[in-house]
């Protein structure tokens, strides 16, 4: 299986979202479908503030359903991974305006919601599906 290329631009307040939420915030992915085996994610911070990429299995329906905590969080139970350093692989404390972090991880098939879990930007419309098939 060869090695297939994400890309994901997040930023906020550049960004708006047709929907009913706070829609200030927002996550692009492309492509939006890959195959099975060896990802590499390579994220974008165009914003103005620092964000993350949190991948997670998609459970629900549909992407932007899980429950928001008190501190502006949601569960990231069952993570397959992250990239959430600047300028570098894998986890940190996250990725600031204007830098690229970038992670590689093994994927089997599935539908996976792609987050920010820095406090309330979920809740503001970080997230997207990826599909691997
Ligand atoms: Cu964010």
């Amino acid at each position: 299986m060869g090695r297939m290329m994400g890309g994901t631009v997040m930023g906020g307040g550049m960004m708006t979202r047709g929907e009913a939420r706070p829609g200030i915030m927002g996550m692009q992915v492309s492509p939006m479908r890959v195959a099975a085996g060896t990802v590499s994610f390579v994220v974008a911070n165009v914003g103005y503030i620092t964000h993350e990429l949190v991948v997670l299995p998609l459970t629900a329906a549909n992407v932007g359903q899980r429950s928001v905590g008190a501190d502006g969080k949601v569960s990231e139970a069952g993570s397959v991974g992250e990239a959430s350093q600047s300028c570098g692989s894998g986890a940190g404390d996250g990725l600031r305006a204007g830098t690229v972090g970038w992670v590689t991880l093994r994927l089997p098939a599935g539908r996976y919601e792609l987050i920010c879990n820095v406090p309330w930007h979920y809740y503001s419309g970080m997230y997207a599906e990826l599909d691997v098939v």
